[in-house]
């Protein structure tokens, strides 16, 4: 069986044991395709999208602050980034590492998405040549258990974005806990959180009115139908965001406007709709400041230090192993 089949087959079997769980459930991680990965640019962009500029700013504005506590210790490092995507706002990092000549270091994008990746090498490279770059084309997991960037040398590893917040509260302390354990002593993460905030900007951020991330949601169902031959009629669904105060839990459904059924003709397979059921298509929690401060204590890290936005909107926090 080539990479390809097995990709494929992996694929198919996670879409109908999701879809025929109760409630229906598919994973986000399936929404990044070619066209997934230009929408999520766009998104990116968005104004009502606030998660990408409130981290840039943290970024340009903090990065020296940031450094300070790790080029006290070392000027040798490895610098990983779990779910590089587009590494627009590392270059800001990279820029400054650079220039300083007597920092030495090599960087690791992780992505999950080859095109992606190729793309963040190429544009890398062409910004800053010379860097050491070595892209790993894995998932978060799979690559905290490679480890390739393991040579004896300290590493800061970068998980930006409120990629954390893409995971459930339970596999979210799982990664950290992987995380912790790929660490050697003293070695830093540096985790991007979107806090939790007035429900309605939050809201807004994932209903937008140019109707990207509706967009987005909805070529889930179409990579579906191109890739594993299934018939989803996108007119008989339904974006819908909703926002949980409480657990912070920013969810993204698509509800069945009919009672339907969705062939998959190679796998020779049907899927059965109720009227107003929905299909759950991606979580994106918003934490506390002491449910932050509660998963380092799990994974074992201290905190350093936080590193907000000026209207604390989002964080990046520095841990240590
Ligand atoms: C990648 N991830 C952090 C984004 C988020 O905010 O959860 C994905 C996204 N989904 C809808 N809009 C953006």
């Amino acid at each position: 069986m080539t990479d390809s089949d097995s990709k494929k087959n992996a694929f198919l079997s996670e879409v109908l044991s999701g879809l025929n769980q109760y409630p229906k459930r598919l994973s986000s991680k399936y929404f990044y395709d070619e066209k997934g990965d230009k929408l999520f640019q766009k998104i990116m962009s968005l104004p009502e999208y606030y998660l990408t500029r409130k981290e840039f700013e943290i970024l340009e504005r903090q990065h020296e602050a940031i450094f300070s506590v790790i080029l006290k210790v070392t000027h040798d490092f490895n610098l990983v980034e779990l779910g590089a995507g587009d590494g627009l706002k590392t270059r800001i990092l990279l820029r400054y590492l650079k220039s300083k000549p007597d920092v030495n270091f090599t960087y690791f994008p992780v992505d999950f998405s080859g095109s992606v990746l190729k793309e963040l090498e190429e544009k890398t490279l062409r910004e800053l040549p010379g860097i050491d770059i070595k892209p790993l084309q894995s998932s978060y997991r799979e690559a905290m258990k490679l480890r390739p960037w393991e040579n004896g040398k300290p590493t800061l590893i970068l998980f930006l974005g409120s990629n954390i917040g893409n995971f459930d509260f339970d596999e979210a302390k799982d990664i950290l806990d992987q995380i912790a354990a790929g660490c050697q002593t003293h070695d830093w993460l540096l985790l991007g959180i979107d806090l939790k905030k007035d429900p309605e900007i939050i809201l807004k951020a994932y209903n937008d009115s140019h109707g990207v991330t509706k967009e987005f949601n909805f070529n889930l169902l179409d990579r579906i139908n191109r890739e594993l031959s299934a018939n989803f009629d996108r007119n008989n669904f339904k974006h819908w965001p909703t926002y949980n105060p409480i657990t912070g839990e920013c969810r993204s459904y698509l509800v069945s406007l009919r009672n339907q059924q969705v062939t998959f003709s190679e796998a020779g397979k049907i899927v059965s709709f109720e009227t107003f059921e929905p299909i759950w298509t991606e979580t994106s929690r918003k934490y506390g400041i002491s449910e932050i401060q509660s998963l380092a204590a799990n994974a074992g890290f201290k905190i350093v230090d936080f590193f907000n936005d000026t209207e604390d909107y989002f964080t990046d926090v520095l841990w240590q192993r």
